[in-house]
């Protein structure tokens, strides 16, 4: 199976951009990598115009997930937040496609792409607030933790049922086109998992049918909380999943930063100018558990796991990259991951104390007024018996 838990990305393409001249059937088959898991550039000609500012960019953007994650993991475990998901070894399938968004497409994300919405703007203080949920949490407290949204840049809310925002993201992007509103793309994301579910068939036509301008982003990170690719689809990649519906597909190296970015940038452009949906599937490894409430070493072999927190690590490698081009100085990593630490415990002290949403609001927004069942049962909550708050207020 191609995407066998042991397989190594490799790359066939001798010219790397070339990779976007194969047939259909050699692109959703193939590997598009630029840069090997060592940092050296797979062909030094292709890589020749890389511009400095985007490349650092990347770097920063994917420690700023790296360390983010690990401080709310901590918490998690101090028992001051319920709940969380890592993208641990997904950063650059997370961060090189964000940076081909534009400020006016839009985002529909899946489990592990809170890092997209961290690179177009959202701050650190309304994702924590949204993980406390807290009176700052934009969505009053009343969402999963983990599930972030950012109206002001475009990124809608997690979906927690898998695959069911892929027809939403579709949706939009066939609004958009009705809309006359060119020039912009709709981004879904998906798991490997989500590609077994119903939905993404159904969005997936609707893409192929509509040429609706969304580019659908699989990140294959080849599990499914316990279930490994091998038993989830007889598919021999996913990508080739999107060719049926007419669908231009793609596969690439998701742990290479820059190979990522520049094929979620070639299905933006040609959505943006009204040439239709690519489908993509970005090939990574799941390093973390499924979440905070998993435990991996119960059903996979944490050897394999090693591998690819080692020496397939993506931030590893766009470091090397940016070291060999004297991109980056010595100690600079340190110093930036110190930085962007500061960012995240100084955002979680504000956010700690602030108070939890009022009671009174609990009903809010169900209808535009409460009805006196809604008011009869919140009068009810209020009289009620309270745990006492541990929080400070
Ligand atoms: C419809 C539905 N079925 C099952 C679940 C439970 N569930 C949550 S995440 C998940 C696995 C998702 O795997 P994948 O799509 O590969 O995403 P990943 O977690 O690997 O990022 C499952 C089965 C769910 N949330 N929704
Ligand atoms: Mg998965």
């Amino acid at each position: 199976m191609a995407h066998a838990t042991s397989a190594p990305p490799t790359s066939s393409a001798g010219n790397p951009f070339g990779y976007f001249d194969l047939d259909a059937a050699g692109k959703a088959k193939g590997l598009f990598q630029l840069v090997r898991e060592d940092g050296t550039p797979v062909d030094e000609a292709a890589l020749a115009g890389l511009d400095r500012a985007l490349a650092r960019k990347l770097f920063e953007g994917m420690l700023r997930i790296r360390v983010t994650d690990a401080r709310m993991m901590a918490l998690q475990r101090q028992g001051r937040i319920g709940f969380y998901g890592e993208a641990m070894g997904q950063e650059a399938a997370v961060v090189g496609s964000a940076a081909a968004t534009l400020p006016e497409d839009w985002i529909v994300p899946a489990l592990r792409e809170a890092g997209v919405g961290l690179y177009r703007g959202m701050t650190l203080d309304s994702y924590i607030a949204q993980i406390f949920g807290n009176s700052a949490d934009p969505t009053k407290g009343r969402q999963m933790p983990c599930h972030p949204c950012d109206r002001e840049h475009n990124y809608v809310v997690m979906s927690s049922c898998v695959s069911t925002q892929i027809p939403h993201a579709v949706g939009i992007a066939l609004a958009m086109k009705i809309q006359g509103h060119g020039g912009r793309a709709c981004f879904g994301y998906m798991g490997d998992g989500g590609t077994s579910e119903g939905d993404f068939h159904v969005a997936l036509n609707f893409a192929g049918v509509t040429r609706a301008p969304c580019v659908l982003i699989c990140q294959n990170n080849q599990w499914a909380i316990s279930t490994p690719g091998s038993v989830q689809t007889a598919s021999e990649t996913i990508a080739q999943k999107g060719l049926a519906y007419g669908i231009e597909s793609l596969r690439a190296d998701g742990n290479d930063a820059l190979a990522v970015y520049h094929a979620v940038a070639h299905a933006a452009e040609k959505a943006r100018r009204g040439d239709g949906p690519t489908f993509i599937e970005l090939l990574t490894y799941r390093v973390s558990a499924h979440s905070s409430s998993d435990d991996p070493s119960r059903y996979r072999d944490e050897k394999v796991t090693e591998v690819w927190r080692g020496r397939r690590d993506p931030i590893q490698r766009l470091e090397a990259l940016l070291r060999a081009r004297g991109w980056l100085d010595a100690g600079e990593r340190e110093a930036m991951a110190e930085r962007l630490e500061t960012d995240v415990r100084d955002a979680i002290a504000r956010q700690e104390a602030v108070a939890p949403p009022d009671l009174a609001t609990l009903v809010d927004d169900v209808y535009e007024q409460p009805t006196w069942l809604l008011r009869e049962q919140l009068a009810a909550v209020a009289q009620g018996p309270r745990v006492k708050s541990p929080h400070k207020h």
